[in-house]
């Protein structure tokens, strides 16, 4: 099963140990009298100040514009001297302290340096707002490593070499607050690698991909004008020779969360970019099956004007729409298919404006016979009569009969919004099966990939419901495995190398995510038993979860619906209001059966992949089949297995991480709010890393592999020596000096930094080689 892997074990970790470099060190402070020092204020921010005297417990300090305070000298923070501001790694800062790394990231930010290494990490704080940090110029500054300041495209550039070097996969993990920046910047990272890999031409239907994929997954929310509403993982593979020889997308959506924005979206949202741009661009041979969206009160679609937002700053709907037409042509989908995904997406639309009248005395409703019911018919191709019928009656299986229901109103409107849900989620599928059938990487895959992970980051709103619950509990995944790959995976190694390590703490998230995925008594588990029951309701789960998760140090029952998880990001109560209802994703088989008796060929694959993805295929023809509420994976379960094989696709690749961060929430350039900024690299372990590194030594390369690079740089001969001993005969000619490394058992273990001026060697060696070579083929001829 999924679950196995939790292991309850796993959660103990060594216990914090005390350690000079400690956060807030304020014994390093007093030992070595320093004359400028963080000073926390009432509102949280930090001030520089310069200590003028220090008696007792007190402290007098002088701020900026001449203030002068009393302090607690204990409270003081180190500050590091002036010249080390804007280094571009933290690790460089001699006192690394939350207050010092705040400053020095804001010091960048100033001057548009918005990418910052710690240790190993890329943090990227969004300039929201043109920086001139990108194009040709700047690929080829990093290509040719005349530039070296942090970037994407160095992390990218890294990934390239090392797929090369160590013949391994890469990846690049993407993780931030919504609208910190992820998704630029993993566009920025497919730039980098198709300009380096780039020349079959496949690298432009890559990068074509993000207008498509946007238009029909983004939507603007009070975030972000642009934010994605399902998680994208794009695997680019590589030939041998290192270029760029087909792609594949893969999604990973919440499916509530997807399809939710369609039918509702809150005042000053958005549904997806699509509709919109269908609105304003529609070309006149479309005009027909959509009418124009005008902003103002007589907005003609209900889905769209139930926000009063329907436009967004400095976007051109009507111009987005044609290079989301031209990106489509050039992933080949055919005109065809294209005017059918718009006759698609109009469907949706008309079909929110079906209304309903009470055809009896029991409150039972049908469809007005009006434009709108028609115009769906037309546009999906069926006939009106089983459109209506869809909207009205249910099939219910009640043991081995059929009965058949007549709908409510409400009943009916569940129906319809279902219906116009189901449409657009299959067409999202299907429009990323046409990406994929036009990346598709050649039979033979002989070379290696890398992986591009942009997936929606923690949320923590004032009402929390299932949406969130789902995407906190993937981020707690994508956390664990940042964690044991930096921490974990490094100490162990270190461990097994025999390498003195003194060990240090750092958090494990392990027994949230066991709260989450233990079985039976997890939330996911207890969850999907409640959605099983005819007569769960949003309180019974809601008490079950007490009942069963009490004792948990993770879990905090709350009144009501309300229940705490203490997330690594902090805590976030979530309301189980709609949680069953979101969770059991009922097989509509009305909708299946309307959609297949389609004459239009997309809803008729609508309605076989439907079939498809039910766990439990219907038996016998379509049209016999009854029970609208057949058995299915619920969706938390589906979600799971989509997060696993995530995970599974990621292990067996090197990673490479950027933290995204949001300085803001008004998304605003030039604003850096502190506590905001803090509260996110506590959350996404910056801090952390930057600590370990430093007291670490995070590159590692085996003897073998370390001897066959660059022994043939040695002076002496080797021949009959042992990789171990050819490596330490390496350090010792190019004088690596003996803190900067380690001689494992099986590896070397070198502090950062110190393998690159080894290859630098390496290159200008085999490139005055390769000179001297070429001149002497020159000669010849
Ligand atoms: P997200 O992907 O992290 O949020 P985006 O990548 O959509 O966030 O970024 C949000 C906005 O920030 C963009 O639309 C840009 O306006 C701006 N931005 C981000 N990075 C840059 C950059 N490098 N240069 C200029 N502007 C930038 V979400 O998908 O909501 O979790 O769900
Ligand atoms: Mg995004």
């Amino acid at each position: 099963s999924l679950t196995d892997d939790v292991d309850p074990g796993a959660a103990t970790m060594p216990l914090p140990q005390s350690d000079e470099r400690r956060w807030s060190d304020t014994s390093a402070y007093a030992r070595k009298k320093i004359l400028q020092s963080w000073i926390q204020l009432p509102n949280g921010n930090w001030e520089l100040g310069k200590i003028l005297s220090t008696s007792g417990e007190e402290s007098v300090v002088s701020l900026p514009e001449g203030k002068v305070m009393k302090v607690i000298s204990e409270t003081l923070v180190p500050a590091n001297p002036d010249i080390l501001d804007g280094v571009d790694d933290l690790m460089q800062l001699s006192y690394l302290n939350e207050p010092s790394v705040l400053y020095n990231l804001n010091y960048r930010y100033n001057q548009d340096m918005i990418y910052t290494k710690a240790g190993p990490v890329l943090v990227a704080v969004n300039p929201f707002k043109e920086v001139p940090l990108y194009g040709n110029r700047y690929i080829e500054a990093y290509r040719k490593k005349s530039n070296d300041s942090p970037h994407v495209y160095a992390i990218a550039d890294t990934a390239i070499r090392e797929m090369i070097r160590d013949e391994v996969n890469q990846s690049i993990i993407i993780s931030g607050e919504s609208g910190a920046g992820k998704t630029e910047t993993a566009k920025i990272a497919m730039q980098y690698l198709a300009a380096l890999g780039g020349g079959s031409g496949i690298e432009y239907e890559i990068l074509k991909t993000n207008p498509i994929l946007e238009a029909f997954g983004n939507a603007k929310t009070l975030r972000n004008d642009n934010s994605s509403r399902f998680g994208k993982l794009i695997e680019i593979h590589f030939s041998e020779s290192g270029k760029i020889s087909g792609a594949q997308v893969q999604t990973c959506k919440c499916k509530q969360s997807h399809c939710f924005t369609v039918v509702q979206c809150a005042e000053g949202e958005r549904s997806y970019h699509i509709f919109y741009q269908l609105c304003a661009g529609a070309s006149s041979s479309l005009r027909g099956m959509v009418k124009e969206a005008k902003s103002d009160k007589h907005l003609q679609y209900k889905y769209l004007g139930q926000s009063n937002c329907y436009s967004i700053n400095g976007v051109d709907d009507a111009e987005r729409f044609h290079a989301v037409k031209e990106a489509l042509d050039i992933v080949h989908v055919s005109k065809e298919d294209q005017e059918s995904v718009f006759a698609m997406l109009a469907a949706v639309l008309w079909l929110g404006n079906v209304s309903f009248i009470i055809i009896d005395n029991e409150n039972h409703v049908e469809p007005v016979a009006d434009e709108s019911l028609s115009t769906v018919a037309k546009l999906i191709g069926c006939n009106i009569n089983e459109l209506k019928l869809s909207l009205s009656k249910r099939n219910m299986r009640v043991g081995k009969d059929t009965i058949v229901q007549k709908l409510t109103l409400p009943q009916a409107i569940d129906a319809r919004d279902a219906l116009a849900k189901s449409i657009f989620s299959c067409l999202f599928d299907w429009l990323v099966e046409q990406i994929n059938k036009s990346l598709a990487v050649g039979k033979r895959r002989t070379g290696r990939s890398i992986s591009i992970l942009d997936i929606y980051g923690f949320e923590s709103f004032d009402k929390n419901s299932f949406e969130q619950f789902c995407i906190n509990y993937a981020n707690e995944r994508l956390q664990q495995h940042f964690n044991r790959h930096l921490f974990k995976l490094e100490q162990e190694e270190y461990i097994q190398d025999g390498i003195d390590w003194t060990r240090v703490d750092f958090e494990d998230n392990q027994d949230c995510l066991s709260l989450f995925e233990k079985k039976p008594l997890g939330l996911l588990s207890l969850l999907d038993e409640e959605s099983t029951f005819p007569n769960g309701t949003d309180l019974t789960l809601a008490n079950k979860l007490k009942q069963h998760l009490h004792s948990n140090s993770c879990f905090r029952g709350d009144r009501e619906k309300l229940f705490t998880v203490v997330h690594y990001a902090g805590e976030v109560t979530y309301e189980t209001t709609g949680f069953l209802e979101k969770n059991r994703d009922l097989l509509h088989l009305d909708s299946i059966q309307l959609l297949s008796s389609c004459s239009c060929h997309l809803p008729q694959a609508f309605a076989s992949s439907m079939l498809i993805q039910s766990e439990k295929p219907v038996v016998g023809p379509l049209y016999k089949a009854g029970g609208a509420d057949s058995q299915r994976l619920s969706v938390a379960t589906k979600f799971k297995g989509q997060l696993f094989q995530l995970m599974q696709r990621l292990g067996n690749t090197t990673p490479h991480f950027i933290r995204c961060i949001k300085p803001n929430n008004v998304q605003s350039p030039g604003l850096y709010e502190q506590g905001l900024v803090l509260q996110q690299l506590r959350c996404c372990g910056v801090l952390e890393v930057v600590r370990i590194s430093r007291s670490g030594f995070p590159t590692r390369v085996s003897h073998q592999k370390f001897a066959r690079r660059y022994g043939f740089l040695l002076v002496e001969n080797i021949a009959d020596k042992d990789p171990l001993s050819v490596s330490v005969a390496i350090l010792h000619q190019f004088n690596i000096l003996p803190e900067m490394y380690q001689v494992g058992y099986t590896k070397l273990f070198f502090r950062t930094g110190q393998i690159g001026v080894l290859e630098d060697t390496r290159n200008r060696t085999l490139h005055g080689i390769l000179r001297v070579q070429s001149s002497f083929r020159g000669y010849q001829a």
